[in-house]
């Protein structure tokens, strides 16, 4: 059945580049999730949009799943093939286009990785503000389909706030361009944004038009620790008023220690419960000391307990790894994730109820949390202890998902803040959006790809 299949994709596209080796259906078949066993048909790695055109073509006519993929770095097993899809690979569709001075914007293929476009920007003297620690394996195809966030959102804003076009392969096969670049553009349903965070189920980007920015100005990187959790809505909230903030991230004792263990170089000596790694704009004199100002009240005030300001670009980066290198150096221990927000007035009240929760369901469970506090959006990565089975730990992981999920619902939250939903956060989809909304949503699907082409399985599953 799959020869044959596969036969006929190589009769309508004879020069496509199909991998089937068993390395490739491995490496092509997963994401950074690691608990689905990949299994895709085969990888396709189109060089044109017209060839990604032929193969949905193909898909539809033989009804064959799709899993577009970019740089897979997902944590939600939104590009995991693992029954049999088609995996359409982004990764040859990886150039520069264009860049328009007068309308400020880059346009690129969806392969093109964040750091190639942040480069890009930088080489014409403007800048791609969204940023985050898998910025040079991350493609931008993929940023798109998640809605990426990051740690500068509460600056810029996330992914969705940057695309001014899309070029879009539909599920049906049919090329929509999207906006085409417009600022202003009043003419009904902007679906360039419904496909923003769509997580690959109603079309395949094949192109997008990124505005840019100016520069940010000069700023400085500051790390806290601090003595408890009410400290930190505090300091954001003292930080937020007197300084111009560039990012606002936190992490915990446990979580630093990971990375330490990974090579990196503590900053503050001895041990606080939580960190704080803030970078603000430092123009001038002035702000600067408006800086030390901040830092020398929350100490008084007793909601800062230490900290350091870098004096170099080189103290900065060591600063931030503290913060960006808590993933990798969880890696290894396949931790259970979640990705969860509330609104930022609600998160005082919901992270005691949180702890609470955690506290009670993982008496004996290492859990790590970190995050962009200053967004709402927190990380909890649960770390399965040693002899306990993958199976029995992610069941118990679950059970607690649903107690949190429950309480996010209370407080307004979101299951998914920047992650996506894609396999891992399927049961919870209920918790954060109405039945109304889900309906109109399988509606939406159904008429992008009405075969049920595209991604299938992720996101909701099909009635
Ligand atoms: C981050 O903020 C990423 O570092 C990854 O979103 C979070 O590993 C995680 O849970
Ligand atoms: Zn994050």
């Amino acid at each position: 059945m799959s020869d044959h299949l596969l036969a006929e994709l190589i009769r309508c596209l004879p020069d496509l580049r199909l991998l089937t080796a068993p390395a490739d259906l491995e490496h092509y078949g997963r994401d950074w999730t690691r608990r689905w066993t990949p299994a895709p048909l085969a990888i396709a790695l189109p060089a044109s949009i017209e060839e990604v055109q032929q193969i949905m073509r193909w898909a539809n006519a033989q009804r064959v799943a799709i899993v577009p993929s970019g740089g897979r770095t997902g944590l939600s097993g939104g590009a995991v093939a693992a029954r049999g899809e088609l995996v359409l690979s982004l990764e040859r569709m990886n150039r520069v286009l264009d860049f328009s001075p007068v309308d400020r914007t880059l346009t690129v293929q969806p392969g093109v990785t964040l750091q190639a476009l942040q480069d890009a920007a930088c080489g014409h003297g403007l800048f791609y503000p969204v940023d985050f620690a898998a910025r040079g394996s991350c493609s931008i195809g993929g940023n798109i389909a998640t809605n990426a966030g990051g740690i500068r959102v509460i600056r810029y804003g996330n992914t969705r706030e940057w695309i001014a076009g899309l070029k879009v392969v539909a599920g049906n096969g049919e090329l929509l361009e999207l906006n085409r670049g417009l600022i202003k553009n009043s003419s009904g349903y902007d679906f360039r944004q419904l496909l923003v965070g769509s997580e690959g189920t109603l079309g395949i980007v094949v192109e997008a038009t990124l505005k840019l920015t100016d520069p940010p100005p000069p700023s400085q990187v500051m790390l806290l620790a601090l003595p408890d959790m009410a400290a930190l809505m505090q300091v954001f909230a003292l930080f937020r008023a007197r300084l111009t903030l560039q990012a606002f991230e936190f992490f915990t004792e446990q979580a630093l220690r990971h990375v330490l263990a990974h090579g990196a170089q503590r900053a503050i000596e001895g041990d606080h419960p939580y960190y704080v790694v803030t970078e603000f704009d430092a123009i001038d004199e002035p702000a600067r000391e408006a800086a030390l100002a901040a830092f020398e009240h929350a100490v008084e005030q007793g909601w800062v307990s230490d900290g350091v300001l870098a004096q170099s670009e080189a103290q900065a980066a060591a600063l931030w790894r503290l913060r960006e290198g808590i993933t990798e150096s969880l890696a290894a221990h396949r931790p259970y994730k979640n990705d969860v927000s509330v609104r930022i007035s609600a998160v005082p009240a919901f992270l005691q109820e949180m702890q609470a929760l955690l506290l009670r369901e993982y008496p004996q469970v290492e859990v790590i949390w970190f995050g962009h506090i200053g967004d709402g959006n927190l990380h909890i990565n649960v770390l399965r202890p040693d002899g306990l089975d993958e199976p029995t730990f992610i069941a118990q992981c679950e059970h607690v998902t649903k107690l949190l999920a429950a309480t996010l619902q209370r407080h307004g939250g979101s299951i998914s803040a920047e992650h996506g939903i894609g396999l891992v956060k399927l049961a919870y989809l209920e918790s954060t959006r109405s039945a109304a909304e889900i309906a109109l949503m399988r509606g939406v699907r159904q008429a992008f790809d009405p075969h049920g082409i595209l991604n299938p399985g992720k996101l909701f599953a099909a009635l």
